[in-house]
């Protein structure tokens, strides 16, 4: 069932109330970002780049209810939103997405190679498909560890297709580690639909060739995918293996900042429109308690806290020369040539 439809029917919240004005909270902040840094590219304000994820909202929030704070997280170049929802401050994120010395990786990473492992997130790759295998190496380090972290690893539609993640997930499942694999299938490869290089429908019906359990779930849903979740991230945690999670959802802006779609149809578009969360969650909301004055302090407040971080990232300086040898090889293993 969708937030949406439950909204009609005025059934009492499967999620506490808590839980939902959280979801909403990260949301907010989510579209806040991605929308204020792509304001900033396209007026020539901000000199940078991004991979929007405006429209797949519901996703990281619920990622981020449910992953415990020690829990790993590995994402994307499109993975500002799950960067959000996993708890890496604005400023960090936005300082990276600037190459400015407040970044998360003190602006040697940008916007492709954002790590905060201090908030979990290991990593975020610009290769399609590599961080699946990397977040299973992650899953084995925790065991062998004797840790009962679980590593979830986000990426596209379109990684689905890449020999690295049928080999992670093959040995995810052969070895049954603790990973939860969710692929945010935002029915778009760059500019390739999802149809044009799949003959199946559902992304999670490939979890069923290598023995995982899969599940197809209503990706802007956030309640449907913290229920969803909540069952993977248990399942991982307490030894009986990997889930590969598709939430289905929609990216509203292009590939990257600067592409302006013209290859997604008008009426996929509109009706794409009716399903976007940041339209239906607060339908919800409001259905379950809350009232339109709250939802919109909410959102207010995500909105400055976006601008303020901003504006600490633009007053802060570019990273020192010195930062670009620091945090590339372990103390001891850098090579000099006289
Ligand atoms: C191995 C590899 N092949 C191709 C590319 C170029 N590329 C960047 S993003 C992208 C589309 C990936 O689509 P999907 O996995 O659905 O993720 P989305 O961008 O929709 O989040 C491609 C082909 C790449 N970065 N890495
Ligand atoms: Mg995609």
């Amino acid at each position: 069932m969708s937030a949406s439809e439950d909204s009609t029917s005025g059934k009492t919240p499967e999620l506490g109330t808590d839980v939902l004005r959280e979801l909403w909270r990260s949301m907010t902040r989510e579209e806040a970002l991605d929308t204020r840094i792509l304001k900033g590219i396209k007026r020539g304000e901000l000199a940078t780049v991004i991979w929007p994820s405006r429209g797949q909202e519901a996703v990281s929030a619920a990622i981020g209810q449910v992953l415990r704070p020690d829990d790993r997280l590995i994402t994307t170049y499109r993975g500002l939103h799950d960067h959000v929802a996993k708890g890496v401050p604005l400023t960090e994120i936005i300082g990276e997405v600037m190459g400015t010395a407040v970044g998360a990786s003190r602006g040697k990473g940008g916007t492709m190679h954002i790590a905060d492992p201090d908030h979990g997130v290991l990593l975020t790759t610009g290769i399609v498909g590599s961080g699946v295998p990397i977040a299973v190496g992650v899953a084995l380090a925790a065991v062998k560890s004797g840790s009962d972290r679980v590593t979830a690893v986000t990426f596209g539609d379109g990684a689905t297709n890449t020999g690295s993640f049928h080999e992670g997930v093959n040995l995810a499942a052969a070895w049954q580690l603790p990973v939860v694999f969710i692929c945010q299938n935002n029915l778009y490869a760059e500019m390739t639909p999802v149809e044009d290089t799949m003959a199946i429908e559902h992304v999670a019906d490939r979890a069923k060739g290598v023995g995982m359990p899969g599940v197809t779930v209503d990706g802007n849903d956030p309640v449907a995918m913290v229920l969803a979740l909540t069952e993977a991230v248990d399942r991982a945690r307490s030894g009986g293996g990997p889930t590969l999670v598709e939430a289905v959802t929609f990216r509203f802006e292009g590939h990257y900042a600067g592409d302006s779609a013209p290859y997604i149809p008008a009426q996929q578009l509109a009706h794409q429109r009716e399903l976007d969360p940041m339209i239906t969650f607060p339908r919800y909301l409001l259905a379950h308690g809350f009232t339109q004055v709250e939802l919109d302090e909410i959102s207010a407040e995500s909105v400055e806290a976006v601008e303020e971080a901003l504006k600490t990232v633009l007053a802060a300086p570019l990273p020192d020369m010195e930062e670009i040898r620091s945090d590339v090889y372990a103390d001891g293993l850098v090579v000099t040539h006289d």
